[in-house]
């Protein structure tokens, strides 16, 4: 499997998923701007929509879509935890807020980072934010992890999206279990791993 990434992308999410599941996962990194990879080959042609995380299966077509992309790499270890059995009702919990990851947070801070964004539409997203984090800051309360104790995809995804607040000045001080859970999520080896691997750390 290769996963084709950007540093610090949404793709750490799967990054960081593949690394907690201990699965071999070739890195290939990608300039999101030329879309060229690290050796020069036309990215457009693994993914024509040109955006990462891409995760390309010996002889298939690739898996695109992080809150997808994230659920195949668990599933491939599905005793470790990452993700519930298919049939359990505790795998659609876990559905549910990567989708919400997905719909909620990782679409709203996107245009943070185009430079053609209008203030006012940053504004919009601000505050849509500062409610939507509300939201997951009350789910936190006395649990280490979204769906509890367990570190799952789901948690994968969402540091990695909340990561981004400090490059695009969101203050997520008003929110306490966020903060806590942001540095639980930082503290897991497979994290660390990740982050290393991207240059990052
Ligand atoms: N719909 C995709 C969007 C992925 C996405 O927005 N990727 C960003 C990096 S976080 C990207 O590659 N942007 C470059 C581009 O769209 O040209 C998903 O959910 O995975």
């Amino acid at each position: 499997m290769k996963l084709f990434y950007s540093p610090g992308a949404c793709s750490l999410a799967p990054h960081i998923v593949a690394n907690e599941a201990g699965l071999d996962v070739d890195l290939v990194k990608v300039d999101l701007a030329t879309k060229k990879t690290e050796a020069g080959d036309d990215f457009l042609g693994v993914n024509p929509n040109g955006y990462v995380p891409t995760l390309a299966l010996p002889g298939g077509e690739p898996i695109t879509e992080a809150s997808v992309v994230v659920q195949y790499l668990a599933d491939q270890k599905p005793d470790s935890g990452l993700l519930p059995k298919p049939g359990e009702a505790a795998r659609y919990r876990v559905q549910q807020w990567l989708a919400f990851i997905s719909t909620e947070l990782h679409k709203t801070f996107s245009p943070f980072f185009k430079p053609t964004t209008p203030d006012a539409t940053k504004e919009a997203n601000r505050a849509l934010l500062n409610r939507r984090l509300g939201y997951v800051d009350a789910k936190l309360e006395g649990r280490s992890y979204l769906t509890g104790e367990s570190f799952t995809v789901a948690d994968a995804y969402l540091w990695t999206i909340l990561g981004w607040s400090k490059f695009v000045g969101f203050d997520l001080s008003p929110f306490k279990n966020v903060q806590r859970f942001m540095e639980t999520v930082a503290g897991r080896p497979a994290v660390q791993k990740a982050l290393r691997e991207e240059g990052l750390a």
